[in-house]
């Protein structure tokens, strides 16, 4: 039985070679397929950005090689910002419960 990391891990692979095997290189995400990977995986995401053009811009920035296609590796990088935003959220979080249980005491006695 894996553990909930290496399920992690294996889905980040699943999810990049869902899209990414649509056209073109196999191993790579084109533009259009970036697009979609965006709008589907991280919609919620997507929905927070005002830019208009932000997919395209992230797009930009990931490719580190120049290529416009996506690899694994430029990919991932993605979803390690993503998780570090998410894990200040998820730290701010934490403080504001020790915060109310320091000042106010727990709320279930
Ligand atoms: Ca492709
Ligand atoms: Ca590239």
């Amino acid at each position: 039985m894996p553990s909930d990391l290496e399920r992690a891990m294996e889905m980040l692979v699943t999810v990049f070679y869902r899209y990414s095997k649509k056209t073109g290189n196999s191993n790579t995400l084109s533009r259009s397929e970036f697009k979609q990977l965006m709008e589907t995986e991280l919609s919620t995401f997507l929905k927070a950005q005002r830019d208009p053009n932000v997919v395209d811009r992230i797009r930009n920035d990931l490719d580190a090689n120049g290529d416009g296609e996506l690899n694994f590796e430029e990919f991932v990088s993605l979803v390690v910002g993503l998780s570090v935003a998410c894990e200040q959220i998820y730290q701010l979080h934490e403080k504001q419960e020790q915060c109310r249980n320091r000042y106010c005491g727990p709320s279930k006695h």
